[in-house]
């Protein structure tokens, strides 16, 4: 069973020892934050904050902040389970015969399974405020000294492409202006600015509807912060994800819809015609992001339950929460790479290295150049044509043991030979790039050279012990008593 909302994977955390009630007041400037940072690079709990200083709604932090966490959230035990899922999904073969047919019906079903699902009710509607509302009521994170104000960092930012009437649900900053008046922080490459772009272009004097969910079952929660391709609705992979449809409500003012569990949903529009100064933010490249002109969101309407739960994350200097979700996506998506690029065997994106600023890649190199060609895969794959550096190492090299990966991607490069500049789109988080969104990225190919690639050496064997040594030391080993 999915969990139902929110309050439902809390209550479960809470069971196994991993949430913490904090009774205490606490400010919800700057003081939230620190705790929260504490706990999560101390590998502690999720945190329910019960008093947040100005507010009577209770605020959630570190929810999902840690590898443990992150797997009840998606119900396994590992997140290649997840991987396995989607693998058999994609290896879906044509049928034989009847047996295959029936053998593959399971399958349908949950992919048929996956679409989210109309309802008439849901609790985010239990109380409806079109007029007497404000969103200084809620205890909305400032979170670094130098932020620009309070920001609502967990949101789920639906619209809908103004040409095919798609849904797109994105996990986008939102600076709080005034009582209904937010920043909207869509990074030019991202879908809520091309369906922005996509309504200007017909006309600049009008308004997009937009809806604002926060707080739901955990696993529709992250489904904003998924890269789904372009068009595809990020309500239907979380249904797959969590194995039942995700409930859709329709919103009381504008024709969007949010999920019917959700916690608080802010309703309103951004005006085609309006930027304002946004930031700057404490982000998660552990530096502020800088101010700069994004479009404005003005809330009509807010939709919540009775006695709603905010949900925030922080993002700041690794390691935070957002690198675990980065991380099950990192796992999440590798069957979804392989099939395209099957030389792939498994890709890492260490904390440090804040998601763009560096991959590394193992590969099973059949032919020259191949490293490359990965190289520029990755590069035009999604939002991974951010990664700044690319390292592709051989298949017997494990990604996941960053001291491994340095010691031999060092030994194998000649580096005016093995690495590969291009021009491209840039993270706009990318602070050291030329032009804002715009610069360079490089790979490395930390292959085997081949003499194919004009290596003129012998390129030399890796040092092993034979199996007959290692086995008789492993006979005598305890009695030499090396071990302390
Ligand atoms: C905590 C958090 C905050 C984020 N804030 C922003 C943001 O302010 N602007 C943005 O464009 N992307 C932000 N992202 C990244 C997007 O959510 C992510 O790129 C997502 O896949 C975009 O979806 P889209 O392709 O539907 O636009 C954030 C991600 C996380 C985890
Ligand atoms: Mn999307």
């Amino acid at each position: 069973m999915a969990y139902r909302d929110l309050r439902d994977f809390l209550h479960k955390l809470e069971r196994q020892h991993e949430l913490k009630r904090i009774t205490a007041e606490v400010d919800p400037v700057l003081e939230i934050t620190e705790i929260t940072d504490r706990a999560v690079k101390a590998g502690g709990p999720a945190l329910l904050f019960e008093r947040p200083k100005g507010s009577r709604v209770p605020v959630v932090t570190n929810l999902v902040a840690s590898e443990r966490r992150m797997n009840r959230a998606l119900e396994v035990e590992a997140l290649d389970e997840v991987a396995g899922r989607i693998s058999s999904i994609l290896d879906m073969q044509s049928p034989q015969g009847l047996l295959d047919k029936v053998k593959m019906l399971p399958k349908l079903a949950e992919l048929g399974s996956s679409f989210p699902k109309t309802v008439k009710t849901g609790a985010c509607q239990e109380v409806v405020r079109t007029e007497e509302f404000s969103l200084l009521d809620y205890p909305i994170l400032k979170c670094w000294p130098l932020d620009g104000g309070r920001f609502i960092t967990w949101p789920m930012v639906i619209t809908k492409n103004p040409e095919t009437g798609k849904r797109n649900v994105g996990c986008y900053r939102m600076q709080v202006y005034d009582e209904r008046t937010t920043g909207m922080h869509w990074q030019t490459q991202k879908q809520g600015a091309e369906h922005f772009r996509t309504a200007r272009a017909k006309s600049r004097e009008g308004r997009m509807e937009v809806a604002v969910a926060i707080g739901s079952d955990p696993t529709t929660c992250l489904a904003g912060v998924l890269p789904a391709p372009p068009g595809m609705d990020e309500f239907l992979v979380a249904g797959f994800l969590r194995r039942e449809p995700v409930e859709l409500v329709a919103c009381k003012t504008v024709d969007l819809e949010v999920p019917a569990n959700s916690e608080i949903v802010l309703e309103g529009y951004v005006d085609l015609n309006e930027m304002r100064t946004e930031g700057p933010f404490g982000d998660h490249t552990g530096f502020y992001s800088l101010e700069a002109p994004y479009p404005v969101f003005h809330v009509t309407c807010i939709t919540q339950r009775k006695e709603p739960i905010y949900l925030a994350t922080i993002v700041g200097p690794p390691i935070q929460e957002d690198y675990f979700m980065g991380h099950a996506i990192e796992r999440i998506f590798l069957p979804i790479m392989r099939m395209q690029h099957p030389e792939i065997v498994d890709i890492a994106m260490p904390a440090e290295g804040v998601f763009h600023n560096l991959m590394i890649v193992s590969i099973r190199k059949s032919y020259p150049g191949h490293a490359r060609k990965t190289m520029n895969a990755i590069w035009s794959l999604g939002q991974a044509m951010f990664t700044k550096v690319i390292v592709v190492v051989d298949h017997d090299v494990d990604v996941q043991n960053f001291r491994e990966v340095l010691w031999k991607a060092l030994c194998a490069i000649d580096p005016e030979r093995d690495v590969q500049f291009v021009l491209g789109p840039v993270d706009t988080l990318d602070h050291a790039a030329r032009r804002q969104d715009f610069g360079s990225k490089m790979g490395i190919d930390a292959t085997r050279k081949w003499p194919e690639e004009s290596y003129a050496g012998r390129w030399p064997d890796e040092i092993k012990m034979d199996e007959a040594t290692k086995r008789s030391v492993e006979a005598i080993w305890k009695h030499l008593k090396l071990e302390r």
